[in-house]
């Protein structure tokens, strides 16, 4: 058993130097970079050494490169130097505005002295450092122009299962990020769980279209593969979003067993490919589909199935999982070869907290809601549904907070010992007995099988893409001076059977504005700033927003009454048709 990353990848390549892990399609269909598991160990040799050289042991690297190869060779630089790996998204020169300022305040929030990019991006880094001061002050180096036979000087780092391996920044607004702290501990741990419930044998096939910034995409995409001896096919997440159906094009090619995404991954492969182009795929191969990262859908799945029957695609593949960076990856899956469960629950008892199921007559779209079964606490991890008022512990079919324990629970957010305290530290205020983590998230048991049910906190997932409400208040705030600063709440709601955007914002009664062009307006900046549409922006009557005692936006009240019709509505744009948001996760 390794103890961390390093060896694990020294291991791969020792005994199986010329096994491929890696393929990047280039162009997302047929245009191949292979990466060997020699290769990988030379290359992060080579980046390792070049880090350590300039000092980089224990300090916080940024990685600033396009989904490919070499971004990967460069994670496992930083792991091999001995230094914290933090995944960022590039900047997209088109839209500096928009990314810069997120990777500003990563930067200083991890107190980051390096970046590790590409040299076309480092090419540009004189230009971004003029609108991003803090990109100037970090020490930039290429990873594509370090030579080979540098590898030679690389010191193994002396590193164990609970030194730190990588900060992933998927929590927190733009605002206030935070970075969770995963060991090579934790990521091993999560593995070994991914790998004895995913069954995947050695040399097994598998795709991933799926971003490897994010912990599904960098973990099970990228480590995953290592840790179970998989050959992997990645296409960029953009690749696929264009043309949804390369992903099922690489399943089919290369005979893949594994692969996944979030629900509206599936739901656009439907929407996007018309019938002949799916009777042309072969999906037989594809045993384990699985399904997390936002909520799995019973209509999707359905539809899907439905789909792509022509194309060999078996229900059974699906494989339905939840979990969080927090927890590293993965925190329940389903049982292999076997459909998810679907449940109708009756509406009303689950507003209350109570899972009753619905009779199959009273099974209306107004009476009753299915939901899908998550699946299993991973093996050697625990789940707790806890009351969120009162910490005591609850019974099956009683819905509260999703907690949960075990060897993949990170070690918290870097330099944030409050918030650490408040998330990783929970106790069962009956026995006192803890820590556990608590997730944020709603829902209750069933025969021990987890079904999601709700959020408590603010996140927004849209697309399987996690959005911060303060994100999209705050843009939409700074538009216009009769928005009231701090006076405005986004929240999702299910449009037919998908989670759109609104936005509820006051409006000043003292300076005047122009409704229409004010929505128009506010439309615009949100779809640029955020890259989504949102479903509906609603103005509403100075100081009716509801607060706390303290002054915060209370979103979930502001839900309540957007639903019942209860907002002192001035004005209100919705959107015709619905558009796709851009990229994903
Ligand atoms: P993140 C080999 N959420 O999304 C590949 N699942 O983390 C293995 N809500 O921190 C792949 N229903 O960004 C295994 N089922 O967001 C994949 O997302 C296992 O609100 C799934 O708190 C891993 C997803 C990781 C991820 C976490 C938040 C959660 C929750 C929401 C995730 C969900 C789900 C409903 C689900």
């Amino acid at each position: 058993m390794s103890d961390t990353l390093i060896d694990l990848a020294r291991q791969r390549a020792a005994s199986a130097p010329e096994e491929v892990l890696y393929t990047f399609l280039l162009d997302g269909e047929t245009q191949e970079a292979r990466l060997t598991c020699a290769e990988l160990d030379r290359q992060a040799r080579a980046i390792g050494a070049l880090l350590q050289e300039r000092g980089a042991r224990g300090e916080r690297v940024l990685l600033l490169h396009p989904p490919g190869l070499e971004y990967i060779t460069a994670f496992f630089g930083c792991l091999y130097a001995g230094a914290v790996a933090v995944p960022a998204y590039p900047p997209e020169p088109s839209r500096l505005q928009r990314t810069l300022p997120r990777l500003e305040a990563l930067i200083a929030d991890a107190r980051a002295r390096f970046v590790l990019t590409t040299s076309a991006i480092h090419a540009m880094a004189g230009w971004m450092a003029e609108q991003a001061p803090r990109l100037a002050s970090l020490t930039w180096l290429a990873s594509d122009e370090v030579p080979g036979d540098a590898a030679s000087a690389w010191k193994e780092p002396g590193f164990n299962s609970q030194s730190l391996a990588f900060l992933q920044y998927t929590s927190g607004s733009t605002g206030s990020p935070r970075g969770v702290v995963l060991t090579h501990g934790n990521l091993l741990r999560n593995s070994t769980a991914i790998q004895q419930t995913f069954g995947s044998p050695p040399r097994s096939r598998a795709v991933s279209w799926l971003p490897p910034y994010h912990d599904m995409g960098l973990i099970g995409g990228i480590l995953q593969p290592l840790y179970g001896q998989l050959s992997i096919v990645l296409l960029s997440p953009l690749d696929f979003l264009q043309r949804p159906a390369r992903w099922l094009e690489a399943i089919s090619r290369y005979r893949a067993r594994f692969s996944g995404g979030p629900n509206f991954a599936y739901d656009l492969c439907v929407r996007k490919t018309p019938p002949e182009q799916r009777a042309a795929l072969d999906l037989s191969t594809w045993e384990l589909a699985f399904t997390g990262a936002e909520p799995i859908r019973a209509e999707t799945l359905e539809r899907f199935a439905q789909a792509f029957a022509p194309s060999g695609f078996r229900p059974e593949a699906f494989f339905g999982c939840y979990g969080l960076a927090e927890g590293t990856l993965c925190v329940t899956t389903g049982r292999k070869a076997t459909a998810p469960t679907v449940r109708h629950f009756q509406r009303e008892a689950l507003e209350r907290g109570e899972a009753l199921e619905s009779p199959v007559s009273a099974r209306g779209p107004s009476d009753s809601r299915a939901l899908v079964g998550c699946g299993f606490a991973v093996p050697g991890h625990e789940l707790l549904i806890a009351d969120t008022a009162s910490a005591m512990p609850l019974p099956e079919g009683r819905t509260g907070e999703i907690w949960f324990r075990g060897p993949s629970v990170a070690q918290g957010y870097w330099d944030k010992p409050e918030e650490t305290a408040r998330t990783f530290q929970a106790h069962r205020s009956d026995t006192g007995e803890g820590p556990w983590l608590r997730t944020g998230d709603l829902g209750f048991l069933v025969g021990g099988e987890l079904f999601v049910s709700g959020r408590i906190k603010d996140l927004i997932i849209l697309r399987g893409r996690n959005l911060y409400p303060q994100d999209l208040e705050q843009t939409a705030e700074s538009l216009h001076p009769a928005l009231r600063p701090g006076c405005s709440a986004a929240f999702s709601v299910d449009v037919a059977g998908e989670e759109r955007l609104v936005l509820v914002l006051e409006a000043s009664r003292s300076q005047p504005f122009e409704p229409q062009a004010l929505l128009d307006s506010l439309r615009e900046a949100v779809a640029s700033h955020h890259e989504v549409s949102p479903y509906e922006v609603v103005l509403i009557s100075q100081g009716s927003i509801p607060k706390t005692s303290s002054g915060k936006i209370q979103r979930r009240a502001c839900r309540e009454l957007y639903l019942s019709d209860g907002l002192e509505v001035i004005a209100r744009s919705t959107l015709a048709s619905s558009e796709p948001a851009r990229q994903p996760a």
